[in-house]
């Protein structure tokens, strides 16, 4: 009791404005002068996971990924580190927009079903934040609230994403790696050391998106000196984060970020504010862009780890597959399914349900266009994987084939999309096929694809089924959509109301350019 008044005295240096928060597929993400109030109470609300959680750590990463400088936001990790339950993103809400914190917390933990006798045991959090500058004053506020409830709290300072993420599996799981910043680069780059120790590797060209990504990759870089040669652009030290750069502005504008002089035969990677994110790109001999988005990466990833499997000869029941999201080109679809012959399932908009998804698989790997992704490998591998290497009369090639799948699942992080991690799988499974930016570029070429955004009176009017790739309601509409769709060769379109902005979303694609934007203008048409 006296807990639950302690919490209520202590919020009121953290007073809540008048905004209806929402714990979203991002976690809460507003202008930074909104979120104190809410940094206090998921302080509390990582201690009441923790205690639920049997007193494992959670982490609480403060970030607005590829917004704006002046926003900032929070996510909680569990334990496995992974996103918070599904379950748990109501709490959050709850608690964020209550007017009584300390009774909201006491309803909060009788209804996650805590004994009393489990009030008081210790609740663990470790917290980290990316470069913006209102980021340490937000992670106080985050420590405020985890003593306020008797939680025991530990501040990490300026990390990437997946990095906490990575960090808090390690805590919770020993046996993932050290619970550490200089433990995730030990653990990545002596893997990918391995993986390549035969072949020659390509220097590559960071976009930093002027935020964390920058100092971390540089990091990164040292413990691959004379491996890898990795050089940073906008690292922040002249241009604004997210500004004019970064994975998002490259992926949307489809052109390169500025500050970074490009050169024809030259590999680059842009990142995003917490990278978390990464597409690749390149210019061609007459200097035209091209991007190699998080579907290029994901079936190049997929078609490795096939051919790796094939020759690994392990018997498994689910095999290997590959989940999408509706923005997944095409062209990448058909290539998966019709080329390398590799199972694909699609599912909603937003990293929780690719997630999810891909635990269908023994390797799943998943990827959204906007090049978040990674690969979960199924225990029922890992443990095969670990029999058969040990086996007898292996031959070279087999046992080849399992030392580079324990690589690369050791490159991985299994955890979150990781830029730095997804890079280094990249760069291996280029150098290891010899293959250039333009040649991985022409396994499938993609359907020319627009995206549009409608505003509408009321977006929830627009009800999906099938993965989002169909609507239910309005009446009509999707019928109004296939005959739109029918009349250009190769299209496809959908449309979908924005989890994170007011806006319902069109998305259309064809053989022709024209034919796409003129499908994805038809479309919004038949929306608005
Ligand atoms: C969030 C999602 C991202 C998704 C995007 C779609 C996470 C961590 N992030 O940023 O995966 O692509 O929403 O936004 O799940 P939209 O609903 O506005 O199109
Ligand atoms: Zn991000």
């Amino acid at each position: 009791q006296k807990l639950f008044q302690n919490v209520s005295e202590k919020s009121s240096k953290y007073p809540k404005p008048e905004v209806k928060f929402t714990y979203g597929t991002a976690g809460f993400r507003l202008k930074a002068e909104l979120l104190p109030s809410v940094m206090y109470r998921m302080g509390l609300l990582a201690v009441l996971r923790s205690r639920a959680c049997g007193s494992k750590t959670i982490g609480l990463m403060i970030t607005a990924s590829h917004n704006p400088v002046q926003d900032n936001g929070v996510k909680l990790i569990d334990p496995m580190g992974e996103m918070l339950e599904a379950d748990w993103e109501k709490y959050a809400t709850e608690l964020a927009n209550s007017d009584e914190v300390g009774k909201c917390l006491k309803d909060l933990t009788e209804q996650v079903k805590l004994k009393s006798a489990e009030w008081n045991v210790v609740g663990n959090v470790v917290v980290a934040r990316d470069t913006r500058p209102s980021g340490s004053e937000l992670a106080q506020a985050a420590l405020d609230g985890a003593e306020a409830f008797g939680g025991k709290f530990n501040d990490l300072g300026i990390l990437t994403t997946p990095q906490l993420h990575f960090i808090v599996r390690c805590i919770n799981d020993p046996k993932y790696g050290t619970a550490s910043e200089e433990g995730y680069y030990k653990k990545i780059s002596s893997a990918f050391v391995k993986l390549t120790k035969s072949v020659a590797l390509s220097p590559v060209n960071v976009d930093g998106a002027n935020g964390v990504g920058a100092p971390k990759m540089s990091e990164l870089a040292k413990h691959l000196k004379n491996v890898l040669p990795v050089s940073v652009f906008n690292d922040g030290s002249t241009g604004k984060l997210n500004e004019n750069c970064g994975a998002d502005f490259v992926k949307v504008g489809q052109r390169g970020p500025e500050g970074v002089e490009i050169t024809v035969g030259g590999r680059y990677v842009s990142v995003d504010g917490d990278a978390d994110r990464i597409v690749y790109f390149y210019h061609d001999n007459s200097g035209g862009f091209h991007l190699l988005d998080g579907d290029k990466i994901s079936t190049l990833i997929a078609s490795y780890l096939k051919e790796k499997l094939e020759e690994s000869c392990l018997n498994l029941d689910h095999g290997l597959g590959v989940v999408q999201t509706a923005y997944a080109n095409g062209s990448s679809t058909a290539y998966l399914e019709d080329i390398l012959n590799v199972p694909v399932a699609c599912v909603k908009t937003g990293v929780k349900h690719l997630h999810k998804k891909a635990h269908d698989f023994d390797i799943g790997v998943y990827f959204e266009a906007n090049g978040h992704g990674t690969v979960l490998f199924s225990v029922e591998f890992k443990s095969k994987l670990e029999k058969a290497k040990q086996g007898p009369d292996l031959g070279p090639k087999k046992k080849a084939a399992l030392e580079e799948l324990e690589s690369s699942m050791n490159i991985i992080n299994e955890t979150v999309g990781d830029a730095m991690s997804d890079m280094l799988i990249v760069e291996a499974i280029l150098s290891k096929k010899e293959w250039d930016l333009p040649t991985w570029d022409k396994c499938y070429q993609d359907l020319p694809n627009r995206q549009r955004k409608v505003q509408v009176k009321d977006r929830t009017v627009i009800v999906t089924t099938d993965a989002e790739t169909k609507t239910t309601s309005p009446q009509g509409l999707q019928g109004e959509i296939d005959t739109l769709v029918a009349k250009v060769k190769k299209g496809r379109s959908f449309v979908r109301p924005s989890g994170t902005e007011d806006v319902v979303r069109v998305y259309a694609e064809a053989e022709t350019r024209e034919d796409a934007d003129s499908l994805a203008l038809a479309v919004a048409g038949k929306v608005f």
